[in-house]
């Protein structure tokens, strides 16, 4: 097992704004665990202020070039930004492209703009719950924009996009059926759309795709999504698409939809918990595996199995010492 990460040595240099130390306090978010929690709580009170806005689209969309662009954009607004990618394609976890690399150094030097690539873990909820304490990390640090950009499949990335105050989904022209297959738990929860590449064939047909499905998700009372179109790799439509994210965040704070939207996150987090610490409890203290496999072996059914992993569970919460709470893996 690792040393025990310092956290006070940490925290002022996380709040200073200070990279290295950023760096590292993500690092002890990704791993889990105490640390992880209990640097999450000393951050808590600082944190609360930052606009939180996710892009998500398919790979190849041009994410990460919107994320480049959009951080440009706020820093010409003479703000800071911390990014977070959670893309499996982007440079610290394999598969580099070119384009990565060069979006590094464009934006490399400048200390208002921090960006990070999240690994993605196995434990459930992992990744959305690495994620999104890395967002509060980033905000408590007093980066006033936090990009996080996610490819948005599977339930743990979606969760990712449920903790954003402002989601956009972005697509490219002649995705025809990928624009059907937008999964509808994402399509419900985009503020704004982007057409990326609209240098190519098809961006109008794209839109009216769009269009069409929005009217028949059914009319958004009091905010319709945008629909926006750009050429990420040319800069064209940026200051449109930052405009439009600054509406929403206008309509976001004057609606109260932000502190709802923002209790909503809370909820999911403290549900993503619950879950990993139950989980947690029902595999090392109630014996998961073994009653399933006696489970199994007698012919048992899944509910009164996992109810009796429940009443095992709550009954050690109750009786057991109560740090009984182990270090996820
Ligand atoms: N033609 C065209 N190419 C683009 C545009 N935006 C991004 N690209 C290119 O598309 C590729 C994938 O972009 P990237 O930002 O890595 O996509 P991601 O996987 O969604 O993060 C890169 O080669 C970009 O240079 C655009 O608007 N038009
Ligand atoms: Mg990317």
């Amino acid at each position: 097992m690792s040393t025990r990460p310092d956290l006070d040595a940490l925290l002022p240099g996380i709040l200073a704004r200070q990279p290295r130390a950023v760096a590292r306090g993500l690092s002890v978010l990704e791993a889990g665990g105490e640390p992880a929690a209990e640097l999450v709580q000393r951050l808590h009170g600082r944190s609360g202020r930052a606009r939180v806005v996710g892009i998500t689209g398919p790979p190849g969309a041009g994410k990460s070039t919107l994320v480049d662009r959009l951080a440009q954009a706020c820093r010409a607004r003479g703000e800071t930004v911390g990014a977070l990618c959670v893309d499996p394609s982007s440079p610290f976890s394999g598969g580099a492209l070119l384009g990565d690399r060069i979006r590094m150094q464009a934006l490399a030097t400048d200390p208002g703009v921090f960006i990070r690539s999240l690994a993605t873990r196995g434990a459930l909820g992992g990744l959305s719950r690495s994620t999104r304490d890395g967002v509060d990390l980033l905000d408590a640090a007093g980066f006033d924009w936090i990009l996080v950009e996610t490819v948005g499949v599977g339930q743990d990335e979606v969760d990712v996009v449920r903790t954003v105050d402002t989601v956009i989904v972005v697509t490219v022209p002649g995705l025809g059926d990928d624009i059907q297959a937008i999964k509808a738990g994402i399509l419900e929860i985009a503020d704004l759309f982007v057409i990326n590449k609209a240098d190519r064939d098809g961006a109008e047909r794209a839109v009216r795709d769009l269009e069409m499905m929005l009217a028949l998700a059914g009319e958004h009372p009091a905010w319709l999504p945008p629909i926006l179109r750009t050429v990420a790799s040319r800069g064209e439509g940026i200051a449109e698409l930052l405009a439009a994210v600054l509406r929403h965040r206008d309509y976001l704070e004057s609606s109260g939809a932000l502190r709802e939207r923002r209790l909503g996150q809370l909820r999911l987090r403290v549900e993503t918990l619950l879950k990993e610490r139950v989980l947690a409890a029902a595999r090392s203290e109630a014996g998961l595996d073994a009653t399933v496999a006696a489970g199994f072996a007698a012919g048992e059914d899944p509910y009164s199995l996992a109810n009796r992993l429940f009443a095992d569970v709550v009954r050690n919460e109750r009786n057991g010492p109560q740090d009984g709470r182990r270090e996820e893996r």
